[in-house]
């Protein structure tokens, strides 16, 4: 009887010190960025609303914002972040090399990105389509009048394998016009060296809003794939994927539950609704389970704020790039936001 006690024991103390270890080495990246005392994110080098730095430098943007919220979650404060802009074609090595913890870049979840290439997605923070932007004199009303178009389209993104199945399906030649970087992109599209400029259509709309006249152009109502973008980060560090995963998941949930920037504060007093006082961490020990404070989604509210706040100050419809929420609304509201609950 003794020695089964005794036993059990050492199993006990066996099964803690194995499961210690494993954390340690699951958690390792949170560990490494608590360390260094910075979030290193990648982000899109210049794309006006999504990612860019302002006249001062300082980065700004609705994918900046994941970032930054992200570092709230972690350190309290959303300013601990370093930025490595990320041109397209070398985005994901970047990641797998560990130059970047995060990538939070108009990034398309897609089959080979997760499964091959070993990225891990932890949400979508924007669902967009591909479309197309053409001079307003080129006389064109739909894609399937771009037979024998030059088309400008940066390697490495998914923007390029649509377009060849795009025209394949539609039996129609193309010639492609390959460039390295969004603002070569528009730089060409402007300058006539491309018909047509072809990527997703919210950064169509960015790039189209920061043109001298952009009512010379127009996008076209074809919208020819699914790009759910979001933020990822390497295969096999599941306890960061989570911390990653569950800040988006925050924003989102504090806009369902009507928690913003401005009366979190009020509400982390207590409310009703013991959801609430979950994500705010006045209920509850969530932000132990990820290896962070209890008022990290706090943090990530009151200083970046939910998923529709940061949406409409970056890229929303009073916004240069004038985007509507569409497919962006809460799935309350007829959109495909979601977040799962938190308990
Ligand atoms: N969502 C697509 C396209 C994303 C993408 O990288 N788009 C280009 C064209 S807008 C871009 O953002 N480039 C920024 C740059 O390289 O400067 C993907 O994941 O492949």
């Amino acid at each position: 009887m003794k020695k089964s006690v005794f036993m059990g024991t050492l199993a006990a103390a066996g099964l803690v010190a194995t499961g210690a270890m494993a954390q340690d080495a699951g958690s390792s990246t949170l560990a490494a960025v608590k360390d260094h005392g910075a979030l290193k994110c990648g982000v899109n080098p210049g794309t006006p609303g999504f990612a860019a730095p302002d006249a001062s430098g300082v980065w700004k943007g609705f994918d900046v914002d994941l970032c930054r919220a992200v570092a709230a979650a972690i350190f309290g404060d959303p300013e601990k972040v370093e930025y490595t802009p990320l041109t397209s074609a070398v985005r994901f090595t970047a990641l797998s090399s560990g130059e970047v913890d995060m990538l939070a870049r108009n990034t398309t979840w897609t089959f080979s990105r997760d499964v091959d290439l070993k990225a891990e997605f932890t949400g979508v923070n924007y669902y967009d389509g591909q479309g197309f932007m053409i001079p307003k004199d080129l006389g064109v009303s739909s894609a399937k009048e771009l037979e024998g178009a030059t088309v400008c389209i940066e390697t490495g993104t998914t923007t390029e394998l649509n377009l060849a199945d795009y025209f394949r399906t539609n039996g129609m030649d193309y010639e492609p016009v390959p460039v390295e970087s969004f603002t070569e992109a528009q730089n060409q599209f402007l300058a006539g060296a491309c018909d047509v400029y072809t990527t997703d259509a919210s950064a169509l709309a960015a790039s189209r809003a920061s043109f001298e006249n952009p009512s010379d152009y127009v996008v076209l109502p074809e919208i020819i794939s699914k790009e759910p973008l979001g933020p990822l980060v390497r295969h096999g560090d599941s306890e960061w994927g989570d911390v990653v995963r569950w800040t988006l998941n925050a924003m989102v949930s504090a806009e369902e539950l009507g928690v913003t920037s401005a009366n979190a504060a009020e509400m982390a007093a207590g409310t009703d609704n013991p959801e609430i006082n979950r994500l705010l961490g006045v209920e509850g020990e969530l932000g132990a389970m990820l290896g962070l404070p209890n008022d990290w989604a706090f943090n990530v509210i009151t200083m970046v704020g939910n998923y529709g706040e940061t949406f409409e100050a970056n890229i929303g419809e009073s916004t240069p790039v004038g985007l509507a929420r569409g497919l962006n609304a809460l799935w309350t509201e007829g959109g495909l936001i979601y977040s799962p609950p938190f308990r």
